[in-house]
């Protein structure tokens, strides 16, 4: 189902995708507006069709709402490099991400209001603050999360401004899938809907290849499972090893380029 999804946006940016220019020097095929939705009560969405650093994705994910640092030396202590293109000479991303996150206590404040008043129509994780961005060596691309608690199920539409979808978009889908369980658990609700809107939705040129490949192979038999460990009940508690990914076929690693 995630790649099914997935593939299709693929599928349609190679087909009917608009080529243009960007920051980055390297042009892209873009198309506008695509999303995509997991039921998280019935699958978690992962590509099978190639290799996602799962734990990667997830100490990422860790580093910007648990931790809320913006510290790249941080996340090379744990053997993730995906930001070392961005590092400023002070060996953070700036005023990005969990800086943010940290100035204006989001995940406090949304924890509790997901407990005392979910109701609450305002619920959101925003990332998007105008005084801090130039101060960040990245503008935030999946930026803003909006929550809902309907019929004791949470659920949460990422809204991301900017994907690469190559190699942005499988960590983001993958990486915020696990945060609503997250969220879910330490709040006592069950995972529910996970939507994933994608402003500009976009293949580097130098990309094509590898996803021309990634079309071409299919998707794994066998859907893999979460498993999270069910006595986390501090949001700030939970570790790398209380989150775990169970029978993950995949068809390998495709290698691809990133622009900075
Ligand atoms: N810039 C661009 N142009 N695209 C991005 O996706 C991007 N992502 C950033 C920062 N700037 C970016 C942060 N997230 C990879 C995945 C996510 C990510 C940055 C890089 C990446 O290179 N993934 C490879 C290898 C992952 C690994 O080291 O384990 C992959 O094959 O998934
Ligand atoms: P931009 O700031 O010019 O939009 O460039 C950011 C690039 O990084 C763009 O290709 C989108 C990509 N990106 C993701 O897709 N997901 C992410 O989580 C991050 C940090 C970046």
């Amino acid at each position: 189902q995630a790649d099914k999804q997935y593939l299709a946006i693929v599928r349609d940016i190679l087909d009917h995708g608009y080529y243009d220019t960007n920051r980055t020097g390297v042009s892209t095929y873009k198309l506008p507006h695509k999303i995509m939705q997991f039921d998280l009560s019935r699958e978690f969405p992962i590509l099978t069709s190639k290799f996602v650093g799962f734990k990667t994705a997830v100490k990422e994910l860790l580093w910007i709402y648990r931790d809320q640092s913006n510290s790249v030396l941080k996340l090379q202590e744990e053997n993730v490099h995906i930001w070392d293109e961005w590092m400023k000479e002070d060996g953070t991303i700036g005023t990005s991400y969990g800086w943010v996150v940290k100035e204006y206590n989001q995940i406090d404040k949304l924890i509790s209001s997901l407990k005392n008043d979910p109701q609450n129509r305002r619920m959101m994780l925003n990332l998007w603050q105008i005084p801090h961005l130039e101060g960040g060596s990245l503008y935030p691309c999946a930026f803003m999360t909006m929550w809902d608690v309907t019929d004791d199920r949470l659920n949460c539409m990422l809204v991301q401004r900017s994907g690469d979808i190559p190699l942005g978009v499988p960590f983001n889908m993958t990486q915020y899938a696990v945060l609503v369980h997250l969220i879910a658990q330490v709040t006592g609700y069950k995972p529910g809907l996970f939507t994933h809107v994608i402003n500009n939705a976009h293949i580097y040129e130098n990309q094509v290849e590898g996803m021309q490949e990634q079309l071409r192979r299919g998707e794994a038999p066998d859907a893999p499972k979460l498993w999270i460990n069910p006595e986390i009940r501090d949001f700030y508690d939970f570790t790398i090893d209380d989150i775990r990914l169970e029978g993950y076929e995949h068809l390998g690693k495709i290698r691809m380029e990133v622009s900075v």
